[in-house]
């Protein structure tokens, strides 16, 4: 049985981690492509030259040349340009959406039976680009952002429980962008609420929601927060760790239940509309949405949300980007 063949798309920050992590967990083979002469070889070089330190066999070829990406099972895109400090994911609209058509084409041309995870900003904007021009079925096109969010909200409750992420399980919504939606209410410690853990670590209720008031806050801050430590590019590390769990679950068809930008036909009543949700991921993409519970507060913030969303598309539509 041949390995799989996966494609990365741009040979940045993300793309080249992202290549790293697929050679260490042997998902298959990687061809990195980018624009610019030279980088992807170089950087598909050094990855490889770890193979005998890592212990890994994958090859992973750099190539300027879309041919080579013939027959892709998996494309990540990360092609496009990253925010600098003071800029919002949205003022990357324009600028990306050239190139996040330009990839299209060639994906459709080139690996037209591929599934395609996306990660260039603004995301749900460029998930639905991606679609609209590559005109490939919804469930095999979606978008990485509420593995990473969920991650961060995670972290930042483990962090201050003083406890192991492993046993932490919180979710976020929504679309990628200030007004994603860190879920309070089932946010948990092996089922046990982390609202009451709160409680029990201030013994008062008012406190313990201003201490996860603050953590919500910082979660839909906290890609900012990094493009401000960093000074010039956004974070690369986790982004490209929450695509390689996208990528394993539907390589290895895992069936997990991720949050991810996919694309709802009528689901939490929106139609034609990317926006992260819970979906299960297997071999043949996103196999189903899976609708949840949300309390009144989270679905009011679901459809403010959602009009952000809208508002991009609508503004692609004008620039005539769509
Ligand atoms: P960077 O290191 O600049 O890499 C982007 C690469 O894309 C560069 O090597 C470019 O040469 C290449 N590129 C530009 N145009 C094209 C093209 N037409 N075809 C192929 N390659 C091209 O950026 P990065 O890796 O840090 O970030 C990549 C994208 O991910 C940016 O849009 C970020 O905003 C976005 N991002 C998303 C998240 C999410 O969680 C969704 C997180 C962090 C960054």
């Amino acid at each position: 049985m041949s390995r799989p063949k996966i494609a990365v798309i741009g040979a940045g920050q993300i793309g080249t981690v992202i290549s790293h992590l697929i050679a260490l967990r042997q998902l298959g083979n990687v061809v990195l492509y980018d624009i610019v002469e030279d980088l992807p070889q170089g950087k598909a070089l050094d990855v490889q030259e770890a193979s005998r330190i890592d212990g890994f066999d994958v090859s992973i070829l750099g190539t300027n040349t879309y041919e080579d990406i013939q027959e892709a099972d998996l494309v990540i895109v990360t092609a496009g340009v990253p925010r600098k400090p003071g800029m919002s994911r949205d003022d990357l609209l324009k600028v990306n959406s050239q190139i996040i058509r330009s990839v299209a084409e060639n994906v459709r041309q080139y690996a037209p039976d591929a599934i395609v995870i996306l990660i260039s900003n603004p995301l749900d904007a460029m998930v639905t680009l991606f679609q609209k021009v590559s005109e490939f079925p919804v469930k095999r096109v979606m978008g990485q952002a509420g593995v990473l969010d969920s991650s961060r909200f995670c972290t930042f409750i483990a962090q201050e429980l003083n406890i192991s992420v492993k046993d932490v399980n919180a979710m976020v919504l929504g679309g990628h962008g200030d007004s994603m939606i860190p879920l309070i209410h089932s946010a948990n410690v092996h089922g046990i609420p982390v609202m009451d853990l709160l409680i029990q670590k201030y013994g008062d209720q008012k406190k313990a929601q201003h201490v996860m008031q603050t953590m919500v806050d910082r979660t839909r801050m906290a890609g900012g927060e990094i493009v401000g430590l960093l000074k010039s590019g956004s974070a690369f590390y986790s982004p490209a760790s929450a695509a390689v769990a996208m990528a394993e679950s539907i390589l290895r068809d895992e069936h997990r239940l991720l949050p991810v930008c996919a694309s709802l036909q009528g689901e939490y009543g929106f139609h034609d509309l990317y926006m992260g949700v819970p979906a299960v991921l297997a071999q043949s993409g996103v196999i189903k949405i899976v609708e949840i519970l949300l309390s009144s507060e989270e679905k009011k913030a679901f459809r403010v949300s959602a009009n952000h969303v809208k508002n991009l598309i609508d503004n692609m539509k004008n620039l005539k980007l769509l």
